[in-house]
């Protein structure tokens, strides 16, 4: 198939219930068959149920973590799987701590086929929070800093798989940062592009910058999309909604470049909680982001550089 769907119905990294929901609306919504519209061959392969891992504790500062771990493990290895057979894994979330699998999976096929992989976070938060560091202690807030080796949990994957260079991760979005995650993007050189940012500069302009750096290291990239990025006027079903987000052209015309620029090799759709959604409007907006990213447009144009 030309793109796997992966089911991820995980909430225990977000701290509340609903996010476990998220893959059922994203499938109501019509997922799968808006990708078959646009002309692909799609595998829904259902969702993942691993039972908690038995080799790990609970800790406090990291909730839930044998669940989380569990679900980690089944991700990576489906996510890899996908994408070593040639398809677009696409993984229907579920809370942003899957994307601890999601990311290492690509980091494991990037690492076999010798290129780098990139990471675009679509995100009102950073999410490079450690146990050590996080007020909250839910692993939501943990998911870069695992990937790029810098959350130290108890051994969840083999301790010798590959990492995200910091420096490959492009966060845009970002309006919630935690004092001392504040401190670590600095130090491990995160590029973040706040939404000042995207105020000043434009996000048309900041997506070529980042799509430049992916073309010139001939990279390998991750689309990772939290609901959260949007302004919660457009997409209100997300437990941590945060003012002043992204609108809803500014989402799609950054779906519509990582379409143009053919990169994307793996995307992340996460935080959906339908328990909190207004008559499925958020479900349908992830849906219809999804679509552009996969090459749903208005008119055609003829391709411009970027
Ligand atoms: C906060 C909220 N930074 C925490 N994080 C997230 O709990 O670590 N909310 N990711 O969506
Ligand atoms: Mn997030
Ligand atoms: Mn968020
Ligand atoms: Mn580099």
């Amino acid at each position: 198939s030309d793109i796997t769907l992966i089911g991820v119905p995980l909430e225990e990294g977000s701290g509340r219930g609903g996010c476990a929901m998220g893959p059922a609306a994203l499938r109501i919504a019509g997922i799968s068959q808006a990708m078959i519209d646009l002309g692909y061959i799609v595998e829904d392969r259902g969702d993942l149920r691993p039972a908690p891992a038995t080799d790990l504790e609970e800790l406090p500062k990291a909730k839930k973590l044998p669940v989380v771990a569990a679900f980690t493990r089944a991700i990576e290895q489906e996510t890899y799987s996908a994408v070593a057979r040639g398809s677009v894994p696409v993984l229907l979330g579920g809370d942003h701590s899957l994307s601890m699998g999601s990311v290492s999976g690509m980091a494991r096929h990037a690492q076999e086929v010798g290129r780098p992989l990139f990471v675009l976070w679509l995100d009102a938060h950073s999410d490079f929070n450690a146990p050590e560091t996080s007020p909250s202690g839910n692993i939501h807030g943990m998911p870069v800093a695992f990937f790029c080796g810098r959350a130290e949990f108890a051994p969840i994957l083999p301790s010798n798989r590959p990492l995200v260079d910091p420096r490959h991760v492009y966060q845009v979005g970002i309006r919630s940062v935690d004092d001392e995650e504040r401190r670590a993007i600095r130090e491990n050189a995160v590029n973040v592009f706040d939404m000042r940012a995207i105020d000043e500069e434009g996000i048309g302009a900041i997506l070529r910058r980042v799509l430049n750096d992916v073309r010139q290291a001939n990279a390998l990239l991750h689309v990772s999309l939290d609901v959260d990025f949007l302004d919660p006027d457009v997409a209100p079903g997300v437990g941590t909604t945060v003012p002043g987000g992204a609108t809803f052209r500014e989402a799609h015309l950054i779906m519509e470049l990582l379409h143009d620029s053919g990169l994307v090799s793996s995307l992340d759709l996460v935080e959906l909680n339908p328990f909190l959604d207004d008559r499925g409007r958020s479900a349908r907006i992830m849906v219809d982001l999804a679509a552009s990213l996969f090459g749903k447009h208005i008119l055609d144009r003829p391709t411009r550089a970027a």
